[in-house]
């Protein structure tokens, strides 16, 4: 193995323990001035905005290692349980601005930097979003983590360093174009690249078989490796001293050369070849919600679950030899989906290969250790890989998913004898014209907890896709609804809102999200009913600020803020959202405009690359925006944009300045939502269905404050059946002109038949998605809305209450409920820096 030698073997006094760095804002911005003059050599006259940028980050930077290091020193020295979370996505977004709120700096700093003439916001503005994730799945790991160093428990992140994130969306034509995302050009100041702990992940090969003292053991041989590289990215806790790691692995070449090729004379030839190495973490697949199947997603699975395990067991055995007797008591894997399932066979593969441990050794520890989160119901969405494909590629981990399925299915013959129906059912191997692994399945039979993100998903995995699991093993499956991080999604990214919360309840609501429920009196009176309502419109202003500068559409702030931004999926209903907008604007054609309700109306939000009917949707959306927005019959009545690129620093400050929150999907469909939670928290109301974590914010809320829509879950499966949308369209004479509209071609004049597959998805009695079985429920509701929001101080009162009522979807509610009935982690506070 090429790690870089330790050249210093034994404690050099005086390196540990230079004194503390100051953290008052003179200190900070001195550092910042030498670093932006001295290391990175910039003058007055060249006041290149990135620089400025990564001075301020480095200083940062400095006072987070002090406190990382004094956090890992104390998880060592209480030989604590930690737990892996092991995630092919952390959607981080920037780390600056959440760096100083959690170092309590933030307001000192800003007020030096402006003396010096220099505008935190726009500083923080230069920073790239660290895009390494989709959208809910990834952004739910980042709040996790947050959350944990914010609960002082020993959590490590494992993720990969794609050199490339989610794609950049720019709008041509109405049309989206990917662009890459190559975020980590001009430098990333948050990570600190770590080859000493470089470890060695194989690929191809074989297996071959050997004796030794009588038994028999197996050994991976003639495999093409790379190296797998970690750079550590800092978590700090809320002013708490603690600070956590994300381990971002990055891939390699080895430095080995092919010596046949080479003494062929084919020196580059054989240093080129090593290239394809770095190819594993190139770049982020943009799908979130179908699986691809691609060979190399496969090997960027198996290069993280590795690179993670040799690590941690590398780490293990510094410590306690080759005694792995507490291993399964000190250390926990946690399942970010299917994703990382390469974890449980790799995890068997080294106990059994490499520690010598035998089977029901191996297994004990795995199947306790191990613990899975599922994302998703949609079948499209299930990973499976072709058998043949996963044993060229990884040819030892498939012997064990094998025997893994073998020993299953004598348990479930065991327990149903002669049920093969079941037996079939269940097995981790699909058979048929080609077998694959059902890698949801492998997950559930190996692990000790299987979870869900909110009640419904949790209570419908029981009731379908689990079902057969879940009679065999009630006792693994339960619910873990989702939470989000109120340090970046309330206090940082709505100071004036945080202001006000803060001087009428104090600060602990930042760390106790329940302790909102103290604002509701405050609902009843006049006085702070003015001031949450000058919040929410200065946060509106900045919203539209945005709005004209990445869409050239100007939003009045005095218009409901109608907000849509999520991935665009055919579930999510995008498209029942244009469907009423498109509505509301053929009420202003026939005059019908009594009472109005001003609203503007933002959707945001990426299509997977190869999703044609997501990005007819897009098209859609700006084609109906452009025949809106250009007609003077709309002006001041109705607007609509697309919101380009849409991303986690875009949503910073998209959710304070909503009114309306769109939570649209066909119930049963979105596991949980987590922008929900964003919204509610910054104080907008919800239109939902009965869909995912819906349900318990309008619990939470009330049902007097939220609008409600549509059918439940059941009734969408009793619907589908004998659906028949025709005749919906035919009894409703607004979606019949609704349609009518669209099918004219009023939205593309110049393009004919553009629209035609969304007409048809909306028509089809197969339309999965029942969008015209919602259309009329959904008008009402708006129509609701729409009346409401002009009562503007009952509005402000279900705002309030809403925030109010928000405390459960913090994540460190969440974390603490993995923590008591999966993790169960103590906590443990750094050490104080001197
Ligand atoms: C989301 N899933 C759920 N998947 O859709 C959402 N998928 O309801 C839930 O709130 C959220 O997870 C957090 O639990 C995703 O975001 C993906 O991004 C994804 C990525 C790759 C492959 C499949």
């Amino acid at each position: 193995i090429h790690t870089v030698p330790l050249i210093i073997s034994k404690p050099v006094p005086g390196i540990a323990d230079l004194p503390a760095l100051g953290m008052d804002a003179n200190s900070i911005v001195n550092d910042f001035i030498r670093y932006f003059s001295h290391t990175l050599g910039q003058d007055k006259m060249c006041l290149a905005a990135y620089q400025v940028y990564t001075s301020l980050s480095m200083s940062l930077r400095d006072r987070l290692v002090e406190r990382w290091k004094n956090t890992q020193y104390a998880y060592e020295e209480q030989n604590c349980k930690r737990t892996y979370y092991l995630s092919l996505e952390f959607l981080m977004g920037r780390a600056l601005g959440n760096a100083m709120l959690n170092l309590d700096v933030d307001k000192p700093t800003e007020e030096a930097l402006r003396n010096l003439g220099l505008m935190l916001e726009e500083i923080a503005d230069q920073e790239h979003d660290a895009g390494l994730g989709n959208g809910g799945l990834g952004r739910l790991a980042a709040c996790f983590l947050d959350s944990c160093a914010t609960l002082q428990l020993p959590v490590v992140g494992y993720g990969i360093r794609y050199e490339y994130g989610m794609f950049r969306q720019k709008i041509d034509n109405g049309r989206q174009m990917e662009e890459p995302d190559h975020w980590l050009r001009d430098g990333n100041p948050w990570e600190i690249e770590r080859p000493e702990h470089t470890v060695r992940v194989k690929f191809g090969g074989c297996t071959r078989y050997y004796h030794r003292d009588g038994r028999l053991y197996a050994r991976w041989t003639d495999s093409q490796d790379v190296v797998a590289v970690p750079y550590d990215v800092p978590i700090p806790g809320y002013r708490n001293g603690t600070v956590n790691t994300l381990r971002l692995w990055s891939a390699a070449a080895t430095d080995e050369f092919d010596l046949s090729e080479f003494n062929a004379g084919s020196y580059t030839e054989a240093v080129a070849a090593k290239n394809g190495a770095e190819n594993i973490t190139m770049v982020l697949y943009p799908n979130d919600a179908s699986e691809n199947g691609k060979e190399l997603r496969l090997r960027q699975q198996y290069f993280l679950a590795s690179a993670s395990l040799q690590d941690v067991l590398r780490n293990w055995v510094n410590i306690h030899g080759s005694n792995f007797e507490n291993f399964a008591e000190k250390n926990c894997f946690q399942l970010n989906d299917t994703h990382p399932t390469c974890a449980v066979p790799e995890l068997m593969r080294l106990l059994m290969d490499k520690h010598f441990l035998d089977w029901d050794q191996a297994w004990a520890i795995t199947s306790r250790t191990v613990a899975y989160t599922n994302h998703t119901l949609l079948p499209e969405a299930l990973e499976r890989w072709p058998v043949s494909m996963f044993g060229r590629l990884l040819p030892r981990l498939l012997d064990i998913i094998h025997e893994i399925n073998a020993r299953f299915l004598a348990d479930v013959a065991q327990r149903w004898p002669g049920d093969t129906a079941r037996q079939r059912r269940m097995s981790i191997i699909e058979e048929g014209d080609e077998a694959q692994i059902r890698m949801a399945y492998l997950a559930v039979v190996s692990s000790a907890s299987v979870n869900g993100v909110a009640e419904l998903h949790s209570h419908l995995l029981q009731l379908h896709l689990f079902h057969d699991f879940y009679e065999m093993w009630p006792s693994k499956f339960n619910n873990k609804t989702n939470g989000v991080t109120p340090r970046r999604w309330m206090a940082w990214s709505n100071p004036g809102l945080n202001d006000l919360i803060t001087r009428t309840i104090g600060d602990g609501w930042v760390t106790d999200l329940t302790r909102l429920r103290k604002l509701a009196p405050h609902a009843d009176k006049a006085k702070f009913r003015a001031e949450w309502r000058a919040v929410k419109q200065a946060n509106k202003a900045r919203l539209a600020e945005m709005v004209q500068r990445d869409c050239s559409i100007a939003f009045d702030t005095e218009a409901l803020f109608d907000v849509q931004v999520k991935r665009i999926h055919e579930y999510k209903r995008q498209l029942l959202n244009v469907l009423h907008v498109i509505h509301l604007y053929d009420r202003i054609k026939r005059g019908d405009t009594a009472d109005w309700t001003p609203r503007c109306v933002l959707i945001g939000g990426k299509a997977a690359p190869g999703y044609m009917i997501a990005k007819c949707i897009i098209k859609l959306v700006n084609s109906v925006a452009k025949v809106i927005n250009e007609d003077p019959a709309a002006q001041g009545l109705l607007k609509l944009a697309f919101f380009p690129d849409y991303r986690v620093s875009a949503m910073e400050v998209i959710c304070p300045g909503t009114d309306l929150s769109e939570q649209i999907s066909t119930a049963g469909k979105e596991a949980s939502g987590t922008g929900n939670m964003k919204f509610m928290m910054n104080g907008a109301l919800t239109i939902g269905t009965l869909d995912g974590a819906n349900i318990e914010i309008r619990e939470e809320a009330g049902e007097e404050n939220f609008f409600l829509f549509g059918l439940t879950a059941e009734e969408v499966d009793a619907t589908r059946p004998n659906y028949n949308p025709a005749a919906i369209i035919a009894a409703d004479e607004d979606l019949r002109r609704v349609m009518q509209l669209l099918e004219s071609g009023h939205f593309n004049l110049f393009e004919p038949g553009i629209f035609d597959p969304i007409i048809h998805a909306v028509t089809s009695p197969h339309d999965p998605w029942l969008t015209a079985a919602d259309f009329r429920g959904y008008i009402d509701a708006q129509q609701q809305v729409a009346r409401a929001y002009r009562d503007q101080e009952n509005w402000t009162r279900m705002s309030i209450l809403n925030t109010a009522a928000s405390g459960k979807f913090s994540s460190d509610r969440t974390i603490l409920d993995y923590n008591r009935d999966i993790w169960h982690l103590s906590q443990v506070p750094a050490w104080p820096v001197k």
